[in-house]
């Protein structure tokens, strides 16, 4: 893989850590087709010591979006391959090999959004706003976002930021779900980092069944939920480093579950 657009570094005693990031701050991130190809073949072939990455935007914006200088050449056909090419990357993203964890700041807007949405969990720092400006511009979302933005925040709030062009804050964000954490502005990457550092050393089953199993057994019938629930979770508790983690707990070496600070 080779884009000026997009950078790559790997991070940690046994490069552990992936660091994915879009370096096109003069155009804001803007997504153009090169670099949607780019991010789809990075998280295609990351190297096998990656077991966690972290998604992040140089400059004051983590992304505009769609490269809105590109949509305007494109018939009805060509849209849809388009938006077909993007659903295509971002599954990489959210079905790749590793949890992937986006530090977010400044403008998380449109396809932005999108990519974000796909990440399985969102720092976001108090510079950063969310909006769908696809509604204003007389488009629609064309990167997953009307599949994976409503199982964060619902369809009615989708609807609203479509429909008025609303804009939340950082902290109005993590409120209503596009976030899971809020961070003081420029510590999104930090503690990205430091939650990937964390999810690295997980056993890898788990991760997988977070990352494979639960989203879709969100979407079954709860018959067939606790059915594909019973299966993964026999699969992740024979692997043998499994076994050497709760046998760790039962001597006393394993750290316990600490009240949650105030
Ligand atoms: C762009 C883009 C872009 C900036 N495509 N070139 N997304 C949007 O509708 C958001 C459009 N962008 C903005 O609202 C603003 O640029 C920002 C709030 C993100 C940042 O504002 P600011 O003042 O820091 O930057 P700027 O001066 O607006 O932009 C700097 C340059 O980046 C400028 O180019 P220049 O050559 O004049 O310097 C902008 O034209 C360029 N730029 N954003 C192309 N998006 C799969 S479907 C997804 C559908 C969507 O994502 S639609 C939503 C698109």
């Amino acid at each position: 893989m080779s884009n000026p657009d997009l950078q790559l570094e790997l991070h940690g005693k046994q490069q552990e850590v992936a660091i994915v990031r879009l370096t096109r701050p003069s155009k804001r991130n803007a997504l153009n087709d090169g670099l949607i190809k780019a991010l789809r073949e990075t998280f295609d072939n990351l190297p096998a010591s990656v077991r966690a990455a972290v998604i992040d935007g140089q400059g004051e914006h983590f992304c505009a979006g769609l490269d809105l200088s590109e949509l305007q050449e494109r018939d009805a056909a060509q849209g849809v391959y388009h938006s077909r090419m993007w659903h295509a990357a971002l599954e990489r993203v959210q079905y790749g090999p590793v949890p992937v964890i986006a530090a977010l700041h400044g403008a998380v807007v449109g396809g932005g959004l999108e990519l974000a949405s796909a990440c399985h969990i969102r720092v976001a720092d108090e510079s950063s706003f969310f909006a769908l400006p696809e509604g204003s511009r007389g488009i629609f979302v064309g990167g997953g976002g009307s599949v994976r933005i409503p199982r964060l925040i619902g369809v009615a709030r989708m609807t609203d930021m479509m429909l008025t062009g609303r804009v939340y804050n950082a902290a109005d964000g993590e409120r209503i779900g596009l976030a899971q954490y809020l961070v003081p502005a420029g510590q999104a990457f930090d503690k990205a980092l430091a939650l990937a550092e964390q999810v690295a050393k997980n056993a890898p089953m788990t991760n997988y069944a977070l990352m494979h199993a639960l989203p879709r057994i969100a979407e079954q019938p709860a018959d067939q939920g606790f059915m594909t629930e019973a299966l993964i979770s026999a699969i992740a508790q024979s692997a043998p480093e499994a076994k050497a983690r709760v046998r760790a707990f039962l001597e006393g070496k394993a750290p316990k579950v600490q009240k949650a600070e105030a």
